[in-house]
């Protein structure tokens, strides 16, 4: 049946982001000294930070981290991110350079533009939008370290015209440890940069301490407990939308290649988790690319992981047709939604859900990934229904301006006064009334 069907989609397309790891279960356990749910850890963290800010910092990161730090030690020094710049390869740098120019060309095309009316005579209204003076940027350094991280997050905020930026990454070889990271920040001319991870690092940054001085929002991507600060820490300052684990929906057609799309989904999987569904009209599709993903994980570097990924967030799926596919498709709301068919235009017409959508055979999710120029935060797990990806708008916020001349406020003022009475509010109705 369709609605089993569904649910057993979902359970594949959302690989598990509360899934904590044995060693983080045992790890907290020690730490707190009695067994607590994810998000209990992360309020006690995020309050003690609150309560007693670098000692507490710095102690998370002692007893979560592993990580002895002085207070400091926590800030990247100067010296250390230009050395990391002039070790670094020179090719990756001016791949870097070509990004950061990719990315900040469309993030300025798209960033809103302050807008005014004047809908009658002696009145203008405006929205106007104004960066966010300090933000706060962290970069995951568990599994890989993400040096696209920092340009699809940075060159954004940089572009909307954000004073300050801060980056964080916890104290580890693929974090804030990591050369190329680092060299990126650099390049980017982000001066900020802080060894420290987890929910201890977003409440630093939420509150503040003496280390840090406190954000007015933080974005990017990281692991549960990076996320559950993130919302535990929300209405103190903005975050961005919820990004778990990483999951595309490709939808193909007869015209696809199966050692495409194989390449496609491994793509995905290799991010373990990360989740990746085909979706085809094609029957015969389905068999060419089983084989071609057999053939292929073979070849990887992470193929042990990402055969894991694939076996338990993977799906190869038979629609009776292209409709089918894309309402299918739709009701997943996919982070990543890749079509490779003659005419990806014609479904993406029909659906609705995508946190970022690439069309053609010529256009594999990596590019996005890593240089078209849209950043590669996106919602997951289904989020993308009510949230948007990360963009330069991500970083204004927008306020309005109004201002009317004195017949264009006599004109209005009867509706004013009216509804003011009506709502007992009376000296909202003088404060027009005295004016005519
Ligand atoms: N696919 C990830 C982004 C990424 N891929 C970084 C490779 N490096 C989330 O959109
Ligand atoms: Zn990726």
């Amino acid at each position: 049946g369709s609605a089993e069907i569904l649910q057993q989609l979902r359970d594949k397309l959302s690989p598990d982001g509360n899934v904590v790891s044995p060693r983080g279960k045992a790890l907290t356990e020690e730490v707190f000294g009695q067994p607590l749910t994810p998000i209990e850890v992360v309020q006690r963290i995020c309050d003690d930070v609150r309560r007693e800010g670098t000692q507490a910092l710095l102690r998370y990161g002692r007893q979560l981290d592993k990580k002895e730090l002085s207070a400091d030690q926590i800030r990247v020094p100067a010296a250390d991110l230009a050395a990391a710049h002039a070790g670094a390869d020179p090719e990756l740098l001016q791949s870097i350079r070509r990004i950061r120019d990719n990315v900040a060309e469309f993030q300025s095309a798209i960033l809103h533009r302050d807008v005014t009316i004047t809908p009658k005579p002696g009145v203008t209204l405006t929205q106007r939008y104004v960066p966010l003076h300090r933000v706060g940027v962290c970069v995951p350094g568990g599994a890989a370290a993400y040096p696209s991280t920092v340009l699809m997050t940075v060159v954004p905020a940089q572009v909307a015209g954000v004073d300050e930026i801060a980056v964080v990454a916890p104290p580890t070889p693929f974090g804030a440890y990591n050369n190329d990271m680092l060299a990126t920040c650099h390049e980017l001319g982000v001066t900020e940069v802080y060894r420290m991870g987890g929910a201890q690092a977003v409440a630093a940054m939420a509150y503040g301490c003496d280390i840090v001085p406190a954000v007015d929002k933080i974005v990017g991507p990281g692991n549960l407990f990076v996320a559950l600060a993130k919302k535990h820490v929300y209405g103190t300052v903005d975050i961005d939308s919820f990004a778990g684990p990483s999951e595309v929906i490709v939808i193909a057609d007869e015209t696809a290649r199966a050692d495409f799309i194989a390449a496609d989904l491994l793509a995905q999987a290799e991010h373990s988790p990360g989740s990746a569904i085909l979706i085809t009209w094609h029957e015969a599709l389905i068999e060419a690319v089983a084989v071609e993903l057999e053939i292929q994980v073979a070849q990887l570097e992470r193929s042990e992981l990402t055969v894991d990924s694939l076996e338990s967030f993977g799906a190869l799926i038979l629609v009776r047709d292209e409709q089918h596919a894309c309402e299918l498709t739709d009701s997943f709301a996919p982070e990543h939604l890749h079509i490779e068919t003659a005419n990806p235009r014609q479904q993406i017409a029909q659906i609705r859900n995508s946190g970022a959508a690439f069309l053609g055979q010529h256009t594999p999710v990596a590019l996005g990934d890593y240089a078209a120029g849209p950043s590669h935060v996106l919602p997951t797990g289904g989020t993308c229904t009510w949230a948007a990806g990360l963009s330069s708008n991500s970083f204004l916020r927008s306020g309005s301006v109004t201002e009317f001349n004195a017949d264009a406020m006599k004109a209005i003022a009867p509706d004013v006064e009216r509804l003011a009475e009506k709502e007992g509010l009376t000296a909202h109705a003088r404060s027009v009334s005295i004016r005519r």
